[in-house]
């Protein structure tokens, strides 16, 4: 037999208590904490940018639904990759979808408080409203009922190359906004309007990196104690 698991051993009971172990343990606890913490953010922010977030608040007549504008950092996507993103997305606990407008006050909340601050000549975004399923038979991505177009400029063309124009964009020129159809490949948009709506759902994803270093802590900690002191050596 070699000494080698002998030698392994009291290596690791002497270095075990030395303060210079304490001291390592302690730089350990620090980084996994960063990391936790970038990483809760990361899961947070993922690929896109947010350029507005507003809550319709019950105080001012709304429902407490927040709404935010966002931006895809990598350009232009379609209407399908932005609906999975939106329905990926967490804020205050709610899962999102592409934003739904079902009465006139909805949409003139979401209309002067999310979208007009950030209006743009030739922009547009995604909003939860299609017909791909039956031409000309408008839904939105939460099953709500159709009960408000007004806003609509829906001409549903179906001579463009590519197929017909079946997927909502709240066009975001000068206002008022309007809600145009356009075509899902040849004008793919970077821009989607989200609502996060109904009962809180889930934790954020930060506060999944919260409660496992919180954990981690518990059981450094728990670790650090187990260790005979300096003064007993
Ligand atoms: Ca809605
Ligand atoms: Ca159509």
């Amino acid at each position: 037999m070699n000494a080698l698991p002998f030698a392994s051993a009291r290596l690791f009971r002497f270095s075990g208590p030395s303060p210079r172990s304490r001291r390592c343990a302690s730089v350990v606890t620090t980084l996994l904490a960063v990391t936790c913490w970038q990483l809760g953010s990361q899961l947070a922010s993922a690929s896109i940018i947010v350029l507005e977030t507003q809550q319709w608040a019950a105080g001012s007549g709304g429902n407490d639904k927040w709404y935010q504008l966002i931006e895809f950092d990598e350009g232009p996507v379609t209407w399908h990759t932005a609906r999975d993103t939106a329905e990926n997305l967490v804020h205050d606990g709610r899962f999102g979808h592409l934003a739904t407008f079902t009465s006139a006050s909805e949409w003139l909340f979401v209309r002067q408080a999310v979208l007009e601050p950030h209006q743009k000549a030739f922009d547009q975004g995604w909003i939860g409203a299609t017909d791909e399923v039956s031409e000309g038979n408008w839904t939105w991505v939460t099953g709500e009922p159709w009960t408000y177009s007004a806003p609509a400029i829906f001409d549903n063309h179906t001579q463009q190359p590519g197929g017909g124009e079946d997927y909502g964009v709240a066009w975001l020129f000068t206002p008022p906004l309007k809600w145009n159809d356009v075509n899902n490949l040849r004008n793919p948009s970077r821009r989607a309007v989200i609502e996060y709506g109904g009962a809180h759902v889930v934790p954020e994803p930060s506060t999944y990196a919260m409660a496992a270093l919180a954990l981690l802590g518990l059981g450094l900690y728990g670790w650090r104690r187990r260790l005979p002191s300096t003064e007993s050596w």
